[in-house]
């Protein structure tokens, strides 16, 4: 969706403001946090107010420069330059790993979810579906499946303390929630075993209490327990400090219906027979022996995708377990693809999963039907991806989204993609690596 840019004069302006505040906080030889006198601090205090009103006032968002939480933890600053010989822990690994969980708010407490247990399962897909992530204007939120949630959340050497939860002591309701699973991620040179973190989630009514970050130090402690000290996750939200930054693109596939839960809009002079028109697929794919995945294919896939990644600078290293567990089909929740040549060779790999969405107050539609795109190998991307939009299509999907990262510039322009409003920052916690350009990135976390 479209937003308006914020006037360009108070833009420059309140950057000036900001960079003379910079400056005399470096003349002076302190940093904000250690102005020593009363009157030192007042005045940069009286500064910063007058740049936020100004801000405020003009609708200008202002980048945030502390953070109460994450100022404390292993993470570079936002302002540090990393060079690849930087490569590498910010923290030493620990054996004195604090054994007793942290502390909540009184009448919480901690709980593990065991996501095999139908019922734990559900509480946990209730949770989600109704306090997870949403879009900007809260017309969108995430409805990640049951099936879904548990195919997401154990992968082989999957743990039922890394899956941690918060639940309310006397109803026993679950409020919060932070997973971990095991991961392999290469940075550029390195392969280092890590975790990914995801599902991070406060109940509405518990927002801005400072839960997220008991949360983010207890599943720390927890991963900690177990020798692992580096983390890589995604999120919206800027903090420090991102490696990189995607976007997502969209390519409509029943575009009537995303006009109407206003996912996308009409464009200018035209009309909604126009669109159709435009976005309009095949009814069959192109690429002759392309088949879903099957579990003999498996290995051979799992070498072209290994060879592939080695292109970016980021990427999962998958064993032959955690392969099969990935990308073998499963209903509704992951589509894989292979194309085998009359040589039995696999030439081509394509995957998408589904993650549904929530369509708030809508009277006509609940749910909008999205595919994600996850892992292409491909010498004719842009064909592939033409028939992963056809499968799609065909399985009832009402847009297919794409980050614009590894070489899928190759096909959102010519596949007519359009360009979101959202970005997707990539970190690392505990590990210094340089910032990576977004072809560099080959790696989708869900
Ligand atoms: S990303 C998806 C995040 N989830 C949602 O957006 C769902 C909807 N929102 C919510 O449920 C809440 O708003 C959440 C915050 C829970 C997000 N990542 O408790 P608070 C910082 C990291 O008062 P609440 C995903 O799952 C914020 O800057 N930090 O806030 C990956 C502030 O810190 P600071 C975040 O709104 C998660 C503090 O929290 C995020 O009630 C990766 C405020 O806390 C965020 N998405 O709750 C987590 N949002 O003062 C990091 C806010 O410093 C993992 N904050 O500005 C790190 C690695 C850990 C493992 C390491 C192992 C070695």
């Amino acid at each position: 969706m479209d937003k308006s840019q914020p006037d360009a004069d108070i833009a420059a302006q309140v950057a000036k403001l900001a960079a003379e505040a910079k400056e005399k906080a470096a003349a002076s030889g302190m940093t904000p946090p250690d102005l020593a006198t009363p009157d030192a601090r007042q005045a940069f205090l009286a500064q910063q107010l007058q740049m936020l009103n100004l801000a405020k006032n003009q609708g200008v968002e202002m980048p945030k420069t502390m953070w109460a939480f994450w100022d404390t933890q292993p993470v570079p600053k936002m302002k540090e330059t990393i060079s690849d010989e930087d490569l590498g822990a910010i923290e030493a690994s620990r054996d004195n790993v604090r054994q007793e969980p942290y502390s909540l708010p009184k009448n919480f407490e901690w709980d593990d979810v065991n996501i095999r247990d139908p019922a734990q399962l559900k509480e946990l897909y209730q949770l989600l579906n109704e306090n997870y992530v949403e879009d900007d204007d809260n017309m969108f939120r995430f409805d990640y499946s049951p099936d879904f949630l548990n195919w997401a959340l154990s992968p082989p050497g999957w743990h039922t303390d890394w899956l941690c939860a918060v639940r309310a002591s006397t109803t026993k309701k679950m409020v919060g929630f932070i997973s971990a699973i095991p991961a392999t991620i290469r940075t550029k040179t390195m392969a280092t075993e890590m975790v990914e973190i995801n599902f991070l989630c406060v109940h509405k009514k518990l927002r801005s209490k400072r839960l997220a970050p008991t949360l983010i130090r207890e599943i720390t402690r927890r991963v900690n327990k177990r020798n692992i000290f580096q983390a890589c996750y995604t999120a919206g939200v800027v903090i420090p400090k991102p490696v990189s930054t995607a976007r997502y693109h969209h390519r409509s596939l029943n575009p009537k219906k995303l006009v109407e839960i206003q996912f996308s809009a009409l464009g200018r002079n035209q009309t909604m027979n126009r669109l159709i028109r435009l976005m309009k697929l095949p009814g069959q794919t192109s690429l002759p022996g392309l088949r879903k995945m099957e579990k003999k294919d498996c290995e051979k896939a799992r070498a072209l995708l290994g060879g592939y990644l080695q292109k970016f600078d980021m990427t999962p290293i998958y064993s032959e377990e955690e392969f099969d567990h990935w990308f073998m089909p499963r209903e509704g929740v992951i589509s894989s693809y292979v194309v085998e040549n009359s040589d039995g060779e696999i030439t081509d790999f394509g995957s998408f999963y589904s993650l549904p969405s929530t369509v708030v107050n809508n009277k006509n539609h609940s749910t909008l039907n999205a595919a994600y795109c996850f892992y292409n190998v491909s010498d004719r991307l842009k064909d592939l991806m033409q028939d992963m939009l056809v499968i799609a299509h065909n399985q009832k999907f009402d847009v297919f989204n794409a980050l614009d990262l590894m070489e899928n510039e190759q096909f959102l322009k010519p596949l007519k993609f359009g360009e979101g409003d959202g970005n997707l920052n990539y970190y690392l916690y505990n590990w210094r690596c340089p910032e990576l350009e977004k072809k560099k990135l080959g790696l989708v976390l869900l």
